[in-house]
């Protein structure tokens, strides 16, 4: 406790110093979404950074948030904690199977989830994070439409949209990992609760929520809501933002597994290491910045 006392008193003179701003990623330890200056989910926070005056941002998420963030505001200096925080589903996807694909299906317009790699976002017309990926792929007037990577969200949209769509095989481990046995369980142990899930878990599981939605939408869902417990379908540390918002509701996670590994990577002591260094920073090749901020500047257009 004494010593994050210190690291939040030495993280503020830093923030002054460097004319920094701290974005947190809703699934960020506490201590680290307690000191932040935003939280969001990846929407709301690439918005963040492409508006911000500040001349650092220090990107507390995974490894893409950082690179989109870098992408949107080139000329600032983008920090991450640690820059072993990656997504693995991010990495599911690879250019030259991309190509490919896009070959194959000339006329296809290609959507990406924005839990991908810079040079994939370079490859693609228009991202999408799922707080807009139903509008993102009802804005399109295509044919066809390749999806990357999440082939979990790619269904649910598909579902929504009726849209014909080629769908990569990536997913979430984390998300993933949810079962229908193990909501069924936790539905039988809080008979009164409403199930909230995230479209990155499987159809299955999806069908079985009382309300389906990205992060940002789980937590407004939640506060306005009149129920007063829910079983909650996706990553932990959202529980600070959902606790913070209703202190007065019982949040049940779904599993002990809704642990993004990746996330949990990052810490207080490392944050305020990274601001007192400047480093790690994030590095985009412009000739790929520039291909993949269309995509992403398309992206923020629709909400
Ligand atoms: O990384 C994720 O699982 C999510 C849902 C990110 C985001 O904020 O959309
Ligand atoms: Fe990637 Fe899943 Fe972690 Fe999100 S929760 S960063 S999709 S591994």
């Amino acid at each position: 406790q004494e010593q994050n006392r210190e690291l939040r008193v030495r993280l503020e003179q830093l923030k002054k110093e460097r004319n920094a701003i701290i974005l947190a990623h809703y699934y960020q330890r506490d201590e680290i979404q307690e000191v932040a200056d935003f939280r969001g989910d990846s929407f709301l926070l690439a918005q963040k950074a492409a508006e911000t005056e500040a001349d650092v941002i220090v990107f507390c998420g995974v490894h893409f948030m950082g690179e989109s963030a870098k992408i949107l505001a080139p000329n600032k200096t983008v920090l991450i904690p640690d820059e072993r925080a990656g997504c693995p589903m991010a990495d599911m996807v690879n250019v030259d199977g991309l190509r490919k694909l896009k070959a194959q299906h000339p006329n296809a317009k290609v959507v990406t989830y924005i839990n991908s790699s810079a040079e994939i976002k370079a490859e693609t017309d228009i991202c999408c994070t799922s707080a807009n990926a139903v509008k993102v792929i009802e804005s399109l007037d295509a044919e066809e439409i390749i999806w990357v990577p999440d082939k979990n969200l790619g269904q649910y949209v598909q579902d929504q949209t009726g849209k014909k769509m080629i769908i990569w095989e990536g997913y979430c481990n984390t998300h993933d990992m949810l079962t229908v046995k193990d909501v069924m369980e936790m539905k039988a142990k809080y008979p009164e609760a409403e199930f909230v899930v995230h479209p990155e878990c499987r159809p299955e599981v999806v069908a079985m929520g009382d309300y389906v939605g990205s992060t940002t939408s789980i937590l407004e869902y939640c506060r306005k809501s009149d129920r007063r417990q829910f079983i909650v379908g996706t990553e932990d540390g959202t529980g600070y933002q959902l606790r913070l918002d209703s202190p007065d509701k019982e949040f049940h996670f779904a599993t002990k597994f809704l642990v993004c590994p990746n996330m949990k990577v990052n810490n207080l002591k490392k944050l305020v290491k990274c601001l007192e260094t400047m480093k790690p920073q994030i590095y985009v090749p412009p000739a790929v910045a520039d291909k993949a901020r269309t995509s992403l500047e398309r992206m923020l257009q629709v909400r």
